[in-house]
């Protein structure tokens, strides 16, 4: 059974541990925003550690996107890395706990429909674009079909 690796950001593992902790009652929303925060559990790529991320929650019908944004910073987030090699991730969203397998998305049409998606949820995105000339990756999550 691969072991659970706390993030090494303070408030990042603070957050999963609370949300987690009251299954979702606390620590989900971004700091004192307000808007709404979602866990995804993924593996390590190197370690093969349970690694878990608090993300911004983007709904787009039952599936969920996932922005690599790290503030609009020149380097990916290495979540990034992991979910390229282990599609298959957990998302809790709030009591609700779904397995999920992610793509990213590639094609220019798509990430554009997703960014006004992103965007009408997370204002700071646009920001974020703007500070960085990385391509920031963006994954959608789909629902596992039993
Ligand atoms: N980050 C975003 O990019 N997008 C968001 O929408 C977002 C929202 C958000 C909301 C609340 C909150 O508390 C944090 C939020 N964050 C958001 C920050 C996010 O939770 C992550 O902290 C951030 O994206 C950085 O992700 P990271 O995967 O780069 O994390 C670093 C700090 C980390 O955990 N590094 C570990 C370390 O030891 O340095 C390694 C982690 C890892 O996955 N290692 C892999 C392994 O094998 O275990 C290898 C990875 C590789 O190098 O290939």
């Amino acid at each position: 059974m691969a072991e659970y690796i706390p993030s090494p950001r303070d408030w990042a593992r603070e957050q999963v541990e609370g949300y987690e902790r009251t299954n979702g009652a606390e620590g989900n929303t971004l700091r004192d925003t307000g808007l709404p925060v979602i866990i995804v559990t993924h593996m390590g790529n190197k370690t093969g550690g349970i690694r878990k991320t608090p993300l911004m929650r983007v709904k787009d019908g039952a599936n969920y996107v996932l922005v690599a944004s790290m503030g609009g910073g020149p380097k990916n987030p290495v979540w990034v890395y992991n979910l390229r090699v282990r599609p298959e991730v957990e998302i809790r969203d709030l009591s609700v706990v779904q397995e999920m397998r992610v793509r990213e998305v590639t094609d220019a049409a798509e990430r554009e429909r997703l960014w006004k998606i992103a965007d009408a949820t997370y204002a700071r995105f646009p920001e974020y674009r703007a500070k960085t000339t990385r391509v920031i990756p963006i994954f959608v999550a789909e629902p596992i079909s039993k």
